[in-house]
């Protein structure tokens, strides 16, 4: 058996029941074969076998009393995967769908995307099966607070460093930097997508979104196209999928979809961006009052229809992982798209990433196109450490700068292992090749 074969079996053995794990983990281990079999130091620094074990993993209990004074009692968890290029650094997720297996992918997702960013952070993935939704404001920040009182003592601005992710955004943070600050009397930069004024970043609430539109663009742009005059379907209606509309449509493109988990609306005019800003950020309602506002529109029940059959040249999953799968990415094929890049984490099944590799579309994995977000956190973790703030300008030239280079990076690891175009694998071997150097300069740790 191969490094690789072996290194599955112990995975499939040990993390049997932990299918989201698996599934990312042999995507990349898949992919890192054509480097361990060239060359046999990573076997004999057993780096592998270290690599795909977290180096701590905490689960905890969250209670909280709800608005009816009832005790409530969620899980916590955080997995601080790898250090090996920095503290460990990734977001929070509060989801009732939330457990081990699926904090571990994002986790061990997040050591590769992290590196790819050529910023120094480690990886790391936590959350909760707490389900913000028709919660009130109270509730929420019991429960964050309460999140907090067990998660400070794990996490510092040099140790680890969350941040938001499905089901986490602003006000969350905010409760969460309220507590940590509260417990550790310390005004740091512990968390990121704090807010504007208490030391938060400009541009990292836009920065998931713009990043996977800046990638795109940067592919588009070596082969003389753009976004101008492209149609654009996008899963999603949260932070990622807001901010890649807002950049699709500022660089000429027209969005005809969005969905939540309970459907998807069809806009053949272009989706009203302020409509669903002021439905989804503001009034935290369901998608399915677009329809009402926009009559040309059509909302259709997740139970009655896939929004990856409409026809689109670019699509951009940025809801959650495998919500494209196979049947789906026959349909984009047929339908005539030619690049889907990944605004959520493994939204992607891997067979059907494989059919579209296998049909020439130019795929865009999620820990590549959607780095920009924790790209721009690690600029708002350096603008904390240096007691300064960048103006918006100045943070989106750096983010689209980072974007540039990570096309680079995986277009160019692509082509030296002998896969030019398939940037799934350029990108597992790129993230990669920064963490295992590490690895290996640091001893068996
Ligand atoms: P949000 O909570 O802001 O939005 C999530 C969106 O996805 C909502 O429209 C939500 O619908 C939908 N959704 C969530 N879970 C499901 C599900 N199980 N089935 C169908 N739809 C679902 O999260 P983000 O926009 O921040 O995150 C979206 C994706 O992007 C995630 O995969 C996340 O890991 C990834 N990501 C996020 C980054 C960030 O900076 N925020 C950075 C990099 C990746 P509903 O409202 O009905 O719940
Ligand atoms: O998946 C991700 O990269 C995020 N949710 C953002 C992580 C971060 O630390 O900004």
């Amino acid at each position: 058996m191969s490094y690789i074969d072996n290194i599955i079996a112990v995975i499939e053995r040990r993390d049997a029941g932990q299918p989201e794990f698996l599934q990312a983990a042999k995507e990349v281990l898949d992919s890192l074969r054509i480097i361990t079999d060239q060359d046999s130091v990573y076997e004999k620094a057993g780096l592998l076998e270290r690599l795909i074990e977290p180096e701590r993993a905490i689960v905890f209990r969250v209670p909280w009393i709800d608005d009816a004074g009832k005790v409530q009692v969620n899980r916590g968890f955080r997995v601080q995967f790898s250090s090996a290029i920095g503290p460990y650094k990734g977001g929070l997720r509060f989801h009732p769908s939330v457990n081990l297996s699926i904090i571990k992918f994002l986790g061990f997702e997040q050591i590769f995307k992290n590196s790819l960013t050529g910023l120094p952070i480690g990886g790391g993935k936590g959350g909760s099966d707490f389900d913000p939704k028709g919660k009130s404001d109270n509730e929420v920040m019991r429960f964050c607070q309460s999140f907090m009182t067990e998660l400070y003592r794990h996490i510092g601005p040099d140790t680890d460093v969350p941040a938001g992710d499905i089901g986490v955004g602003g006000r969350e943070i905010g409760f969460m930097y309220g507590q940590y600050k509260r417990i550790v009397n310390a005004f740091e930069g512990v968390l990121t997508g704090k807010g504007i004024g208490w030391g938060g970043s400009l541009a990292r609430t836009e920065a998931t979104g713009y990043g996977l539109v800046y990638i795109v663009d940067e592919y588009l742009k070596v082969n003389g196209d753009g976004f101008k005059g492209k149609k654009v379907a996008i899963s999603g209606s949260g932070n990622v999928a807001i901010f890649a509309a807002e950049k699709a449509y500022a660089l000429g493109a027209t969005v005809v979809s969005m969905t939540d988990s309970n459907g998807f609306v069809y806009h053949k005019e272009g989706i009203n961006l302020e409509t669903i800003k002021d439905i989804k950020l503001l009034n935290r309602e369901r998608l399915s009052k677009y329809a009402e506002v926009h009559k040309d529109s059509v909302y259709t029940d997740a139970a009655k229809g896939r929004v990856w059959d409409i026809a689109c040249d670019i699509a951009l999953p940025c809801a959650t992982q495998n919500e494209l799968l196979l049947e789906d990415a026959k349909n984009l094929a047929a339908n005539g798209c030619k690049i889907v890049a990944e605004g959520a984490n493994m939204p992607t099944s891997m067979d059907a990433t494989e059919y579209l590799l296998s049909k020439g579309i130019a795929f865009f994995p999620g820990k590549a196109a959607n780095a920009g977000g924790v790209a721009t956190s690690a600029l708002e973790m350096s603008q904390n450490s240096a007691r300064l703030s960048w103006s918006f300008e100045e943070v989106d030239a750096k983010l689209k700068n980072i974007m540039a280079g990570i096309f680079q990076s995986i277009d160019s690891a692509s082509k030296e292992y002998g896969k030019p175009g398939n940037f799934m694998v350029g990108a597992n071997i790129a993230g990669f090749k920064k963490v295992a150097k590490a690895m290996l300069d640091q001893g068996v740790i």
